[in-house]
């Protein structure tokens, strides 16, 4: 008996802007991620003001997938891939974003790659922003706090969808659209909305401010929905949140209620791109916080109209929170009194991320229960150090992760009976952190030889994941 559907769709995840490269050629503009510095384990990434010669910016070069596509997808074949994601670089398509005529040789590399996918059997899911905007749209217009861009967005996912829709059938709208909303813009400083914070900015300002972006950035998205859905009605198109389950710390009932309030921070972006309507939790918030939402009923209406086909999600870690006084954790603003802390029940990784299996179990049952959409888990996976010296990276550590991962998403689909369409593994070739720069947080099952100050000589090689995960793919995930 096999577990997983028929056609369950088994694959690797990328994001454009940390893959590429090629970053000035073709007539490609400046992208958000063109002007972050590399960082490190526990440094943060900088951000200059356009590109200054005294730094190093990973994204520039990449892993050099701009110009060695080919290559890898002959590797990707190899190990079965039913499905890759990326994203499409805005900037390739609309170098400043405001102009109204694309750049045809933007265009014309997607078709290329999107024709070397499926010329393999490789079937392409697509991203249409993943932390990537023109520079000059959050440089001039702040990001999404200036409702213009909403159109500069509605055009170019018109046009891509237009251009490709014949090649491709899922997309998703913006990557971990609530990333921005959980505290960690002190971790990236660019919000996904193309915000950078001013000094002076407190924190409720700062809320306001992600409130109203986010507002902006869910209007496009339903744009781009309704926009899709007429140029293709066969469009799967669906949203992409990062869910990080909180757990309450211990069963004292104000825990449960800090975790629920934590979570309703998450859910506030699929609670619109699912349902439509922006939830009564969020509308008492801004009450309460003085926050003032330009949001006109016509807006609202796109809201309804544009709303997704499915859920997509990362998954890497889970968090805790608690109200008890006397344990030590960071004070957050959701629930009086509520700090997050380490969860002494599970492992973490070197970069501090907490390893959950049952945490995706329990992630895909609560968001099915929710919303009873189609979920695709389009990230997971486990960035590690790699002993780069062996002759075959013997990434065990990497396997039992995802291993793991799997078989708590197996428990799902058949006891539990959630709809997951299918699951693509977050790195699968060496790249760029997004986090923190780095070349050395690994998330492949393909080695790419390059390290964190940009040398190495590109060179690609298979790692003992790449033959497990093959042969997971091959026997539909019986063989884990
Ligand atoms: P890196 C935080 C928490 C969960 C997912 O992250 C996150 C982040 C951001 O760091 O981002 C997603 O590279 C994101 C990818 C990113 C990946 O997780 O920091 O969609 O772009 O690379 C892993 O280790």
């Amino acid at each position: 008996m096999n577990d997983f559907p028929k056609n369950f769709l088994w694959g690797g995840a990328v994001a454009a802007h940390q893959i590429e490269g090629g970053w000035n050629v073709d007539g490609k503009g400046l992208s958000i991620g063109d002007v972050m510095t590399n960082g490190g384990n526990g440094i943060a990434r900088q951000i200059t003001k356009g590109v200054e010669d005294q730094y190093y910016y990973p994204n520039h070069e990449a892993i050099d997938f701009y110009h060695r596509y080919r290559e890898d997808i002959l590797l990707l074949k190899e190990l079965g891939l039913k499905v890759f994601r990326t994203s499409i670089h805005w900037s390739r398509i609309f170098p400043l974003g405001d102009e109204q005529e694309p750049n045809e040789q933007g265009l014309q590399f997607y078709d290329d790659l999107f024709d070397a996918l499926l010329e393999n059997g490789i079937e392409p899911v697509i991203t249409l922003s993943h932390f990537e905007m023109p520079y000059h749209l959050a440089e001039t217009y702040g990001g999404f706090k200036d409702k213009r861009v909403i159109e500069f967005f509605a055009h170019y996912a018109e046009t891509v969808m237009h251009r490709y829709k014949d090649k491709v059938t899922y997309w998703m709208t913006f990557n971990e659209i609530n990333n921005q909303a959980d505290g960690q813009h002190d971790l990236h400083t660019w919000t996904n909305s193309g915000i950078l914070f001013e000094d002076n900015e407190t924190e409720s300002e700062k809320e306001a401010i992600i409130f109203q972006a986010s507002i902006n950035e869910l209007i496009a998205s339903a744009k781009a929905v309704q926009l899709g859905k007429i140029i293709n009605p066969d469009f799967q198109i669906g949203c992409m949140m990062a869910y990080v389950p909180i757990y309450p710390y211990s069963s004292k009932p104000e825990d449960q209620m800090a975790a629920l309030k934590v979570m309703q921070r998450r859910f506030f972006y699929s609670d619109i791109h699912v349902r439509g309507t922006v939830p009564a939790y969020a509308k008492k918030r801004w009450l309460q916080k003085g926050i003032n939402i330009d949001l006109s009923a016509e807006e609202e209406k796109i809201l309804q109209q544009g709303t997704v086909d499915f859920i997509g999600f990362s998954y890497y870690m889970s968090g805790t929170t608690t109200t008890i006084e006397t344990v030590d954790g960071q004070p957050i603003s959701d629930f009086e009194h509520s700090k997050m802390l380490t969860n002494p029940y599970v492992a973490s990784s070197d970069w501090g991320w907490q390893i959950d299996p049952v945490g995706l179990r329990y992630t895909l049952n609560i968001v099915y229960e929710r919303y009873g959409l189609p979920l695709f888990i389009v990230e997971n996976g486990f960035g590690a150090y790699d002993d780069v010296h062996e002759e075959i990276i013997q990434d065990n550590y990497r396997i039992d992760y995802l291993a793991a991962h799997i078989i708590q998403m197996k428990l799902a689909i058949v006891e539990d009976g959630v709809d997951v369409l299918g699951y693509t593994t977050w790195g699968i070739i060496d790249i760029v952190s997004f986090g923190s720069g780095e070349m050395d947080k690994r998330y492949g099952m393909i080695y790419v030889d390059k390290d964190n100050q940009g040398h190495g000589t590109l060179k690609r090689k298979k790692k003992a994941s790449f033959h497990w995960y093959q042969k997971v793919i091959a026997t539909n995930g019986e063989d884990i």
